[in-house]
């Protein structure tokens, strides 16, 4: 675009140029949009102004507001203050965890861009809403010790549900918050997918991760599985990236018989050994009572003084605002908060409360986290459709029971919505229990906390009681993540598998796996992927993100390359206008990129012509421009 504004400009043709000439002509290096990316999101507009969503809603009933939260003012010019991530960046990961370590204060992690929305939204909090708000992040919070931003599940439900590239988000945040490291979760082998990986998967993840801008890894297995979690940790190692090994907790250490103190101590050991920089509890469920937090906090801290402790835990029973400060002033090194509105439910402890409670100096001020809370109050609002508050008014401290993880239990509930079981949610919470049970008392996590929760809806489904299952096990069509599982596909559970179970649930055959399953996977063949997805979507399309996003959700990605080919890049859309289309004669302003910024006002839209097509009239930028849109009602 540079070089046709360089030609079609007369002083430069016709004049001897001197090093003045694009000081005097800065309207050169202004880009104009290419004329098919702003046709391509017309597109857009129009097929969800005529067809509504062009992802699934659950919940069509509420209008998304028409407001259009906007940050606190801050001076965008000022370069953002210093923050742990020069430690990093300038020493190194061991010397991050040391620097943490002679800390006297304790730190934070704000989990908002990550596991809150994933809790409470439905993971649906869009790439547009998290860039307003870093450049805030980046001046008035620079003190938190990180951000997660990405992992879990918002890979997946970025790519399929959003339509947008994980990678950009990360790339964009990161240019945006040049100071705090930012933090993701890595479901160890199973990368953020759902499955065992190859190695060398998991390996090109997390440098490209690295390269992305990722910073801490908090890396888990959904079984505690050590073997699953050594790659993870070996591959975020080789990358450059800080290795923070997470123990998954479940039970309670005061009372379980398997869960005990000696196994958690003895999973870090192994951990430690393994040369993680950072250990972390990884309270999915919100289990972990203040209590025994205190007993656990401080039996690690003593065993491995050399290790910054980083807690995690969900809010789901309502006391993990008292479960944090007991780890606190137990040693813990950093907590893991989510700013007050985007808080408690299942989601982490409010990181208003702690801050207010807390009593070594958190890092961060009342004020900024009060100004932070007010733009994520109103943001917030644009997701009414995903709200887990429209099936969950509070948390639950059946949680207690159940032991249902703070990502499922909402989702759960969605899912007992849909297959008709929408009143028997008491019900499928009692048989997550005693499916959990049959299965040996699990660890619950993704993908483990799935194999539970798809067992528990089977036995409602069928109307079976635990009895029922031991008594007819051999002729029950299990769920294929059961057998799975019985196969050892996800690794192999502390205690071993229930024998008898596992025998009439495999009809007597020997598991696929009886250890790390990923060993026996092949390598992945990232080249012949390329040659592939070339000659779908032409050559030279595919970034190496993008090869990296086929591989882990090869059908997903797919649809994802598809969808940007017609619509182009949809994270530009605000989120009303992504969800809903905008209002006849509102005017949208897009910013496409530096310097592209388009304005788009819908004007009229026809009744259907005897094909069912639609006309939807449109202004950009002052000029008339057309669409016919076939209506699917
Ligand atoms: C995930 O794996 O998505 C989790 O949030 C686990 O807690
Ligand atoms: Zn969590």
């Amino acid at each position: 675009a540079f070089l046709l504004n360089l030609l079609s400009c007369e002083e430069f043709c016709t004049v001897a140029v001197d090093t003045g000439f694009l000081d005097r002509n800065p309207q050169l290096m202004r880009q104009r949009p290419s004329r098919g990316r702003v046709q391509k999101l017309l597109r857009f507009i129009a097929e969800t102004l005529v067809n509504g969503p062009q992802t699934p809603v659950p919940n069509r009933d509420f209008r998304i507001p028409e407001i259009c939260p906007e940050p606190p003012a801050i001076d965008y010019f000022a370069v953002p203050p210093d923050g742990w991530r020069k430690i990093l960046k300038q020493k190194g990961p061991e010397a991050f965890a040391k620097a943490i370590l002679d800390h006297p204060g304790v730190l934070l992690t704000d989990t908002t861009m990550r596991d809150a929305h994933q809790s409470l939204l439905a993971t649906r909090v869009r790439t547009y809403d998290l860039v307003k708000i870093a450049p805030f992040a980046a001046r008035r919070l620079s003190g938190l010790l990180s951000m997660e931003c990405l992992g879990g599940a918002t890979f997946d439900v970025s790519l399929r549900f959003l339509h947008e590239c994980p990678w950009q988000r990360l790339r964009q945040l990161r240019d945006l918050v040049p100071n705090i490291p930012f933090q993701m979760l890595l479901r160890g082998a199973n990368a953020v997918g759902y499955t065992n990986y190859a190695d060398n998967v998991v390996y090109r993840f997390c440098e490209e991760a690295v390269k992305t801008g990722m910073d801490i890894f908090r890396i888990f297995d959904c079984l505690n599985y050590v073997p699953n979690m050594l790659v993870g940790m070996d591959a975020v190692r080789k990358a450059g990236g800080v290795v923070e090994a997470a123990i998954c907790y479940t039970g309670d250490l005061l009372t379980s018989k398997k869960y005990t103190l000696e196994y958690y101590l003895d999973t870090a050991e192994q951990l430690v050994r393994a040369g993680a920089h950072i250990l972390a509890i990884k309270d999915m469920a919100g289990l972990l009572k203040p209590e025994s937090a205190r007993r656990l906090v401080t039996a690690l801290k003593q065993k491995f003084p050399d290790r910054p402790l980083h807690i995690h835990t969900h809010d789901t029973a309502g006391a993990g605002v008292a479960t944090l400060l007991a780890c606190s002033e137990s040693g813990a090194d950093i907590l893991d908060v989510s700013v007050d509105a985007m808080s408690g439910i299942t989601a982490q402890p409010s990181m208003g409360a702690v801050v207010g409670c807390v009593g070594r100096s958190p890092g961060v001020q009342p004020a900024d986290v009060a100004d932070y809370n007010a733009y994520w109050e109103m943001t917030r609002r644009l997701y009414v459709n995903f709200e887990c508050t429209n099936t969950m008014r509070s948390g639950n401290a059946d949680v207690y029971e159940n032991e249902i993880p703070g990502g499922q239990y909402t989702n759960l509930h969605f899912q007992s919505i849909s297959l008709g079981l929408a009143d028997q949610f008491a019900l499928v919470k009692k048989k997550f229990a005693e499916a959990n049970q049959l299965l040996g008392d699990l660890i619950k996590v993704t993908p483990s906390s799935k194999v539970v929760g798809d067992l528990a809806q089977f036995m409602v489904q069928n109307k079976l009681s635990k009895q029922d299952v031991l008594n007819r096990a051999s002729e029950l069509s299990f769920p294929c993540s059961v057998v799975q599982f019985f196969d050892g596909c996800i690794g192999q559970p502390h205690g071993g598998f229930p024998a008898e179970l596992a025998a009439a649930v495999l009809h007597g055959r020997k598991p696929k796996y009886t250890s790390r399953p990923g060993a026996e996977i092949p390598p992945f063949d990232f080249e012949k992927l390329r040659r592939e997805l070339e000659k779908k979507f032409g050559q030279g399309s595919i970034s190496d993100c993008d090869l990296m996003s086929a591989a882990l959700y090869p059908k997903v990605f797919d649809e994802f390359a598809e969808f940007r080919r017609q619509f182009g890049d949809v994270s530009k859309l605000s989120t009303r206008s992504f969800f809903q289309g905008p209002k006849i004669a509102e005017e949208l302003e897009l910013y496409l990129d530096k310097g592209i910024t388009v304005y788009v006002k819908s004007l009229a839209i026809t009744e259907p012509d005897k094909m069912g097509q639609r006309r939807c009239f449109f202004e950009v930028n002052g000029q008339l421009r057309v669409l016919h849109t076939r209506d699917r009602e």
